[in-house]
């Protein structure tokens, strides 16, 4: 009797068990530097057919944003599911030379994933026909021992269910080049009104605009590849970048333009093809979200799932920039839907400090520089280039979306403010930023020799434009990555 009670219970579990969904396939394709330029977000300028296709069959997230505006703070975030300035990893490229580990706790979702049985890649070889490879960065600021992914061949993909996956794409970040097929009109696109309209700005623009083409027709081979191995209904596709573009005040800066990026998401099952969506996203987020597709609900996040059944609304996203290369600084941000509030803590820095790896790679930083040294900027130009900050800046982006008037000091605004004030204030307390800590003078020189190697090697690759523009990763230190910002 027993027996036959066992056999029936072994039936039922086998049944049910039988009965739960396959955990789909999650597939992260990374873009550089880049906003929600695309044509699908209403850039009437650009040519990216692949991505507008995609995000007919897909939700457009219309207010995502990554936790930095650079690379390294912004990855080591959304692969471990916490805010960088939470453990120590909000310092640009830092932790390259001291061994620096993760505390206990804090896990890479590929750790996670490949725990609870998921296959993980880091795609870098694709088959011939794809005709690009994956940068297979990772840009961590701690010690990465490049076993966090189990392989970089997507051939390996279909046979491994379920997979997690990321392609990292180097299109979109500087230095740019012109498109072959399809360049925007540099004479026709439209400027942020804090870009001066000047030929030597415009043509960056445009650049930056065939850039994303560019990725879009990578990114249209990838799609392709999916169909072709029959891993459309079982993969979950996201398209983000990791952080936004780098223009005159984005990447580096902690205006919308350095934080918004683009994030696409197919995945018929929970998101209705064709739909938008204007809640607030970090990409904190988009790692919680992949665990929920696993099945898995990790504790001690920072971000939670934003869509399917266990999705939740978020009030407010953060921000954080500290020390990028050669210049030192620390602004906090938090934004709602419609008001965004910035604290300078070292408000004594000018906005725009000599940095020598934009110098180089950004035109129009120094096309900038010069219409202000010679009159040329109107005032919201202009506004950039002040020798100091004020501590506290508060925009209303449903009128003011450049964040071009300050609304810290106005009567009418000073309930927002302290709200927005409170709000960051315990954020600080509660994630234990660390930012404002100072850093061992050796690994700090350390890196600027590799930040000056790198530099060295940019030159030559914009003096040679025929050579391949990325920089080979510096030497000694930890293993792989760090190819770019
Ligand atoms: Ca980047």
């Amino acid at each position: 009797m027993r027996t036959a009670l066992a056999l029936l219970a072994a039936s039922f579990f086998a049944t049910a068990a039988a009965a739960e969904p396959p955990r789909p396939n999650v597939l992260w394709l990374i873009i550089e530097d880049a906003g929600p330029d695309f044509g699908c977000y209403g850039n009437p300028d650009v040519h990216t057919p692949h991505l507008d296709r995609f995000a007919a069959e897909a939700c457009a997230f219309r207010r995502a944003f990554a936790t930095a505006p650079v690379c390294s703070p912004a990855r080591s975030a959304m692969m471990t599911g916490r805010y960088a300035s939470s453990f120590g990893a909000q310092n640009h490229r830092s932790h390259r030379f001291d061994g620096y580990r993760r505390p206990d706790g804090i896990r890479l979702i590929t750790e996670r994933l490949a725990e609870a049985g998921y296959f993980t890649a880091n795609v870098r070889t694709f088959p011939p026909p794809v005709g690009f490879t994956g940068t297979g960065k990772t840009d961590w600021n701690f010690f990465d021992d490049g076993r966090a992914f189990a392989s970089d061949r997507w051939a390996e993909l279909r046979g491994h269910a379920p997979f997690f996956a990321q392609v990292n794409f180097h299109k979109t970040h500087r230095p740019y080049g012109r498109a072959r097929s399809n360049p925007a009109d540099a004479s026709r696109v439209v400027l942020p009104p804090y870009l001066a309209d000047d030929p030597v700005i415009r043509e960056d623009w445009a650049a930056y605009l065939d850039e994303l083409s560019e990725v879009d027709a990578q990114i249209g081979a990838v799609l392709r590849l999916i169909d072709e191995d029959g891993l459309r209904d079982s993969t979950a596709v996201f398209i983000f970048a990791d952080q936004g573009r780098e223009d005159f005040r984005g990447k580096y800066f902690a205006y919308e333009q350095g934080l918004a990026v683009p994030l696409l998401v197919r995945w018929p099952d929970q998101l209705r093809p064709g739909s938008v969506s204007d809640r607030l996203v970090s990409l904190l987020d988009v790692h919680a979200g992949t665990l929920a597709l696993a099945g898995l609900a990790e504790a001690g996040l920072d971000g939670a799932p934003f869509f399917g059944p266990s999705a939740r609304d978020r009030q407010h996203v953060f921000g954080a920039r500290d020390r990028i290369d050669d210049t030192a600084d620390r602004v906090r941000t938090v934004r709602d839907t419609r008001f965004k509030y910035i604290r300078n803590f070292e408000a004594w820095r000018p906005y725009l400090q000599p940095m020598a790896y934009a110098e180089v790679t950004n035109p129009s930083y120094r096309r900038m520089r010069e219409l202000f040294a010679q009159g040329k900027l109107n005032p919201a130009q202009a506004k950039f280039m002040t020798a100091h900050r004020p501590e506290e800046e508060l925009y209303d982006l449903e009128f003011d979306p450049w964040e071009l008037v300050n609304l810290a000091a106005n009567p009418a605004h000073q309930a927002k403010l302290a709200d927005m004030r409170t709000t960051l204030d315990r954020w600080i307390r509660d994630t234990g930023d660390c930012g404002g800590t100072s850093e061992d003078p050796t690994q700090l020189g350390r890196e600027m020799e590799v930040l000056a190697k790198s530099l060295q090697q940019v030159k030559q690759s914009l003096a040679n434009p025929k050579a391949p523009k990325r920089v080979s990763p510096p030497s000694g230190g930890q293993p792989p990555q760090k190819t770019e910002k």
